[in-house]
């Protein structure tokens, strides 16, 4: 099935046929079952010192001022690269994906974000679904103070929703993304998840399926830190887009410029593995060129006949 072998409804199957160490084998059982997989001590604390050394002045002294997050900050520290490139990390996702992992986006934080439940991938998905993962890495401990993560086992074998299932549009400044939230924190309640906190300590990594529910929780302690960064992963051979900003049902998927942070070059995308020729409609915005030229042109052809543009 064109899904990641770890989220595939035959993976025992699967699981069967690889031959990998007994340890792999646990990593890949709990992922598939849990939808999450905490690594201990994975990063060195040396280099999380480095990290932090170089971004800290980049951050305000107070939790409640701006800016609360970061985003790519790879381009300018080396450090952030580092982290989001992993030797030991690169290896499990290879493990759980079967693929060759793609780092594309770094966020790091001081204080805890505060996030209510989502999944990542109303912000980011793949064609084939579910290519796409979070790695969470802990740059200092955390506890019930310091708004540590929070995520709901299994939910991530749910459907992924996108803003046509719950008849939302994308506008200006996010202003539909708390009814979204709505959603998610009903859904989950509804189904019965049970929401669990995790304290980590540093240097421990967790990774999340694309699709599994998470946030952070309310920071409980005033002005107490929780360094961190996430960086989330696509793999080899899909097209990347957007969920917020597409429209799968007419064929308008809103692709993304992506960046192999471990390498920096572009990534090709592709469609069941033949590369796919793409054309920039401006912000950084990406279609396929077929069916965007096409659209082009029935817009145009529309105009000519009814006198105005159909949309
Ligand atoms: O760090 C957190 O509290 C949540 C981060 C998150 O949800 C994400 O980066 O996808
Ligand atoms: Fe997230």
């Amino acid at each position: 099935m064109n899904l990641p072998w770890v989220e595939s409804p035959f993976f025992l199957d699967l699981l069967a046929q690889k031959n990998i160490t007994p340890e792999q084998r646990d990593q890949a059982i709990h992922y598939h079952q849990e939808g999450y997989l905490l690594l201990k001590q994975i990063v060195d604390h040396r280099l999380i010192d480095r990290t932090l050394a170089e971004i800290q002045h980049e951050y305000p002294v107070n939790v409640d001022e701006e800016p609360v997050r970061h985003q790519d900050l790879w381009k300018k520290y080396k450090t952030v690269t580092e982290v989001a490139s992993q030797p030991q990390i690169l290896d499990v996702l290879r493990m759980l994906y079967g693929r060759e992992p793609i780092p594309f986006q770094t966020l790091n934080f001081k204080f805890g974000t505060q996030q209510r439940a989502h999944s990542d991938t109303i912000h980011f998905s793949s064609v084939p679904a579910r290519f796409m993962c979070g790695v969470w890495v802990a740059q200092e401990d955390t506890h019930a103070d310091n708004g540590p993560l929070f995520y709901y086992p299994r939910s991530h074998r749910q459907e992924e929703f996108n803003y046509f299932d719950l008849g939302l549009e994308a506008k200006e400044n996010y202003a539909e993304y708390p009814e979204y939230e709505d959603f998610m924190e009903e859904f989950m309640e509804a189904k019965g998840y049970q929401r669990q906190e995790i304290h980590m300590k540093k240097g421990d990594v967790l990774i999340w399926s694309s699709n599994l529910v998470h946030g952070g929780t309310p920071i409980r302690g005033g002005n107490v830190t929780r360094w961190s960064q996430v960086t989330h992963y696509y793999f080899e051979g899909c097209m990347y887009y957007s969920p917020r900003f597409s429209d799968m049902f007419s064929n308008n998927l809103n692709l993304r410029h992506v960046i192999n942070i471990a390498t920096g070059q572009v990534v090709q995308h592709s469609e069941n593995g033949k590369p796919i020729e793409t054309i920039n409609t401006g912000k950084f915005r990406y279609a396929v060129s077929h069916n965007f030229s096409l659209g082009v042109l029935l817009k145009e052809v529309v105009k000519k006949v009814v006198g105005k543009k159909p949309f």
